[in-house]
């Protein structure tokens, strides 16, 4: 840890409530309420009910979709969409994300092949990606890491090159676009997340989105134990299906999606002109044209810092505030994954540095512009302190 400084700074004060990462989007609960009254009314509580078609078709209205297969998690929905275009052997995917993307993969017998990323941008460096490609490779797996779109013009043309499927992971992209278009109109199936720690959340949910009826039609069989009718089930499916309870919440939170996002874009304002002038951090911008989903404001704290990623982490607790290292550890470094050829760090330069700086600030409505300066007051502090 770095050496304590006396200083005659004033220490800020902690919060008196614990500050997270984020908090999840909640209707009012009269509107809720009223909701579930109407799933009691009916007695339909899963299984393709009233309420799962109704959030389907708005979304697929709101993100400007064609076709939308609502399902339990994101993860399930990698794995539906990794089934349903029958893949195997080899994918070509990014260190830096979410266990689930990788899992997802495993779980479906598929190999993944870590690339390496672009140190700006964070997604999947498209030189890297042609270099992994072996006769084994069926895909490449983007993840639009913390909403910032990948290179997809770049990654479709590698994928016709080598007649490869191309998915993308938006759990953190919900509505984003670039010049006006949604980034999940993208690749052959894009899924999304809709944990309680999104922007858009059920609570527990997810959505595989596709341009191809035929996949969706796919997906919608596999999601429910493959069951045609009554007598006839020709594929092993799983339960991948989304409550009512969940479409319920997801119908109430819509509408409160795009006020959320605009509150968020305040705070992350804040925190961009606030920090951006301390030694050796950077916030992650997105690139110019993309509209932000505001999932995560996301700072980088390089070696130039006086205070480490890891330190600035630490010393933020007893200020009540909890930031969260997303994604640290790389998943090239689980023990499940760490003996794979392409997991080597020298393979991973830019991952392995990029997820030793990143740190994601607390970014959600109730926080406030008065909270936000307060953390980028307790920040400025420990800067001040800790060097
Ligand atoms: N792909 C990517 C790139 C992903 O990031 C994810 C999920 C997926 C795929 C898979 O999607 P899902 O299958 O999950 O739908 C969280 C989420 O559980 C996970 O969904 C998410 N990524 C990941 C980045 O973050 P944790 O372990 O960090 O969550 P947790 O419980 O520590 O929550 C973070 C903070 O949020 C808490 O400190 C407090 C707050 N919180 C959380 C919950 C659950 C609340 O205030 N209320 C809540 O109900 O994984």
């Amino acid at each position: 840890m770095a050496a304590v400084r006396t200083t005659s700074v004033v220490a800020p004060r902690p919060f008196g409530q614990p500050v997270y990462v984020t908090r999840p989007l909640l209707p009012d609960l009269q509107i809720y309420t009223a909701a579930l009254q109407g799933i009691w009314q009916r007695q339909w509580l899963t299984n393709k009910g009233q309420l799962h078609d109704r959030l389907e078709r708005a979304l697929c209205h709101h993100l400007r979709v064609p076709h939308l297969s609502l399902v339990n998690s994101g993860t399930s929905g990698l794995m539906l969409a990794f089934r349903a275009l029958e893949l195997s052997g080899e994918a070509v995917t990014t260190p830096l994300t979410s266990p689930a993307t990788v899992s997802a993969l495993t779980w479906c017998g598929l190999t993944p092949v870590f690339a390496d990323i672009d140190p700006l941008e964070l997604t999947l460096d498209p030189d890297a990606v042609e270099r992994a490609i072996t006769p084994r490779t069926r895909a490449i797996v983007g993840v639009h890491i913390y909403g910032i779109p990948c290179r997809i013009d770049q990654l479709r043309a590698i994928a016709e090159r080598y007649k490869l499927r191309v998915i993308y992971d938006a759990a953190h992209a919900f509505g984003t676009e670039i010049d006006g278009e949604p980034v999940i109109k993208s690749g052959d199936a894009t899924i999304l997340s809709f944990h309680a720690t999104k922007l858009f959340n059920t609570a527990e949910g997810g959505a595989v989105v596709t341009q191809d009826r035929d996949l969706k039609q796919r997906i919608d069989l596999l999601k429910n134990l493959g069951i045609e009718d009554e007598i006839t089930v020709n594929v092993p499916g799983i339960n991948a299906r989304m409550n009512e309870l969940e479409a319920a919440l997801g119908l109430a939170n819509l509408d409160l999606v795009e006020p959320e996002r605009c509150a968020r874009d305040e705070i992350a304002q804040i925190y961009s002109e606030r920090l951006a002038g301390l030694a050796g951090v950077s916030c992650v911008a997105m690139p110019t044209g993309v509209r932000n989903s505001q999932l995560y404001s996301v700072i980088r704290v390089t070696d130039a810092s006086p205070v480490s990623r890891d330190d600035l982490y630490e010393h933020l607790k007893p200020f009540n505030v909890f930031a969260r290292r997303y994604f640290y550890p790389l998943c090239s470094n689980f023990s499940f994954c760490r003996d794979l050829p392409s997991a080597d760090s020298r393979n991973l330069p830019v991952a392995n540095r990029v997820a030793q700086e990143v740190l994601c600030l607390p970014l959600y409505s109730e926080l406030g512009a008065a909270g936000a300066h307060r953390i980028c007051d307790i920040i400025e502090y420990i800067f001040c302190v800790y060097k």
